[in-house]
């Protein structure tokens, strides 16, 4: 998988280069590369925002400087010389009125062809484990970092219209200075889940938010039996493989009912075994029709 993210803090994706992140490269799984904006800057200053259309706080990402870069990086060619400028004319001419539905539109089949151009944004979809495991499967993925209050946004609206393949997601409820942080947790939520990535790939398996029935993953203990007088839970030193399994499963389903209801509901109830709907009636919740349903009381 190649990787090309830009950035106006290029440095800070050299943690890229450490632990399993850094393995994979040097594997030969994953190319990361990290681009300064500047550098498609043209000023003496090398500035890459300007000031809200409309007023307000802040600065805002120039579509210009963005629009260069992109254009490199995805391998599109544009009018120079004779034309040059067109990036700041009344642009009706930029507009590609083609249906981006039509199947025959370029990288309409995504995750192949051309990069997965990816945005991080406070304002958009939140990223989850679904769109991870999707993400995992291309071979190109172009992020590009906002800074300051966030990008011009024709610049997202502009590459669907070529047909690319353009996402904005983010990373929870909370605001941070810029995208290089999210980036760095959706890479690493990506990459991770890559054939050959992972020393154990079972490790994966067994996971919170992995798969259809997503439950939080059950408390893990290791040796010492005891330790400062803390027992780990007799069951697990039982050898009995069933009532292992059984003890961690309703575990999950207690832990989930606790910190995250909202995945209890999700639960699709022809899924659940007998024992399952047994705990879950024992938390609350009625499990006879699609989803699982809490009873107040
Ligand atoms: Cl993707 N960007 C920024 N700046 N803040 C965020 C975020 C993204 N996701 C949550 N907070």
């Amino acid at each position: 998988m190649k990787i090309d993210i830009v950035s106006v803090f290029p440095e800070y994706f050299e943690v890229m280069n450490l632990s399993l992140m850094g393995k994979a490269q040097a594997k030969g799984l994953l190319e990361i590369k990290a681009h300064n904006l500047r550098d498609w800057t043209h000023d003496v200053h090398h500035s890459v925002d300007d000031t809200p259309v409309g007023g307000g706080a802040g600065m805002v990402m120039k579509p210009e400087v963005w629009s260069e870069c992109l254009d490199e990086l995805l391998g599109f060619s544009r009018p120079s010389a004779a034309t040059a400028n067109t990036d700041t004319e009344t642009a009706t001419d930029a507009v590609d009125t083609s249906d981006p539905g039509d199947p025959a539109a370029p990288n309409s089949s995504a995750l192949s062809g051309t990069p997965v151009l990816i945005f991080p944004n406070p304002s958009a979809p939140l990223f989850t484990q679904r769109d991870a495991t999707e993400l995992s499967h291309a071979d190109h993925l172009l992020f590009g970092c906002g800074r300051y209050e966030g990008y011009d946004a024709r610049i997202p609206d502009y590459y669907r219209s070529q047909g690319v393949d353009v996402r904005e997601y983010s990373i929870g409820d909370y605001v941070l200075n810029g995208g290089e942080v999210a980036v760095s947790v959706m890479l690493e939520a990506i990459t991770r889940l890559m054939p050959g990535f992972m020393g154990n790939p079972d490790s994966i398996v067994e996971e919170s938010y992995t798969g259809e029935g997503a439950l939080l993953e059950h408390r893990q203990y290791t040796k010492p039996a005891v330790w400062r007088g803390i027992s780990v839970p007799e069951v697990l030193l039982s050898g009995n493989h069933g009532k292992v399994d059984r003890f961690r499963r309703d575990e999950a389903l207690t832990r989930t009912n606790e910190i995250r209801p909202d995945l209890i509901e999700a639960l699709d109830c022809k899924a659940l075994d007998k024992a399952d709907r047994k705990t879950l009636m024992a938390l609350g919740w009625e499990v006879s029709a699609t989803h699982p349903r809490k009873l107040d009381r």
